[in-house]
């Protein structure tokens, strides 16, 4: 195959899901700045999600947060299904939310409240059928159990109660559906979180059964760590089941993407295409973003994030996987390393503008956008609304 011919190949089959809160107003926890455009309702979230798919054309699908998107639950799913439809997408991940009400102040599964344990489990086999009605495949679950105190938390007895929740759930599943487990070492708790790694997220995923798969967020762990080991073994055990995508400095700082260490990304990408290539096997990842825009405008930064995003998977394709092989088995270092630097260095966008002109879409996604008019026309209509919303930290 030609270069041209894997990066159109690589093209067609990319597709990154948008999560519902990266539109709306989101912040820090000293507080949030208002974007006079910033979407209030799940029906603005959706419509703003659509305008994204619109001008890339691989943003199909958006998670949604079942507290924040669908407060009536099983209620409010036929009607936002239908209309993310006439929109031109379709409902992504289930995530329940077991982390905001205030029964969850000592943990969801893990809390030792059997009644707090079993809302948890009970909103999250809510979330199963709201994924079945929502006509969407995954529920994706993160949970912000832990403690802040040595001493204060029982850790295996909380991991019990983890294998017996989670177990719960997938008893609950339908065939088709699939459960993500998600892992992050910190925050909101600071002394131990339940689920701290993908170590963690791969034995609770064994244990609740069949249909569990881990998550990597990629800002979910300490620095230094190497994420793309972590994917070639969760690959390797046919146990990777999505991402969330962000870039990072520090923390779980939910950065544009690419925007601090587009080669990580990069690096992420090939492992899952040297995979490929290795085994013949396309494994069955749902990449989606999880990002919070609280300073650069909204619908932009997720353009901006799915076009980087496209740039990087495109690379990734173009590493000579043959050569790359050759090199390793041979030991040259050199050679190996080069090989995979070549790949990343080379200017995808030319050949993904001819992409999208082949597909009615726009050349240059962001500008088109710019130039729709649809920014200044959201933002008249909800900046009142928005002005009215309340942001303070104490
Ligand atoms: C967490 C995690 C989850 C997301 C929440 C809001 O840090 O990344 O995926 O749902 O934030
Ligand atoms: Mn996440
Ligand atoms: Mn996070």
């Amino acid at each position: 195959m030609s270069r041209e011919e894997i990066v159109f190949s690589a093209l067609d089959r990319f597709r990154i899901e948008l999560p519902s809160w990266g539109f709306a107003n989101t912040g820090t926890r000293f507080g949030k700045f208002l974007q006079p455009a910033a979407a209030i309702t799940t029906e603005e979230k959706l419509a703003d999600a659509a305008q994204v798919h619109a001008f890339t054309g691989c943003c199909p699908t958006v998670a949604v947060h079942v507290l924040w998107d669908f407060p009536n639950g099983l209620e409010d799913v036929a009607l936002l299904r239908s209309y993310a439809a006439s929109l031109g997408i379709g409902i992504g991940a289930i995530n329940p939310n077991i982390f905001q009400d205030q029964i969850y102040k000592h943990g969801s599964l893990g809390s030792p409240d059997s009644l707090v344990r079993k809302a948890a489990l009970d909103h999250i086999v809510d979330s199963i059928a709201i994924a079945e009605a929502a006509g969407s495949r995954d529920i994706s679950l993160w949970f912000a159990d832990g403690s802040n105190f040595p001493g204060s938390a029982n850790i295996r007895q909380r991991r019990k109660w983890f294998i017996e929740g989670l177990k719960a759930a997938h008893a609950r599943m339908t065939p088709g559906q699939r459960m993500l487990v998600e892992y992050k070492p910190f925050e909101p708790a600071f002394y131990h979180t339940d689920i701290a790694d993908w170590g963690m997220a791969l034995l609770l995923a064994r244990a609740a059964g069949p249909q569990a798969k881990v998550l990597v967020d990629t800002g979910h762990h300490y620095q230094a760590q190497n994420i793309e080991q972590i994917v070639a073994w969760l690959l390797a055990e046919d146990m990777l089941g999505g991402f969330h995508f962000n870039d990072r400095r520090y923390a779980d700082d939910d950065l544009t993407l690419g925007s601090i260490d587009p080669y990580g990304a990069f690096r992420i990408f090939h492992e899952i295409c040297f995979y490929e290539w290795e085994t013949g096997r396309a494994p069955d990842i749902v990449y989606t973003v999880d990002q919070s825009h609280n300073l650069k405008p909204k619908i932009e930064e997720m353009i901006q994030t799915a076009t980087t995003a496209q740039e990087l998977y495109a690379k990734a394709c173009l590493v000579d996987h043959a050569a790359l092989a050759r090199f390793q088995g041979g030991s040259s270092l050199i050679d190996a390393e080069e090989c995979l630097k070549a790949a990343f260095s080379t200017d995808v966008r030319p050949v993904l503008a001819e992409w999208r002109r082949g597909r009615g879409l726009p050349e240059n996604p962001l500008a088109a956008f710019r130039e729709s008019g649809y920014a200044e026309r959201i933002a008249r209509d909800r900046a009142e609304r928005n002005a009215a919303a309340a942001s303070t930290y104490a």
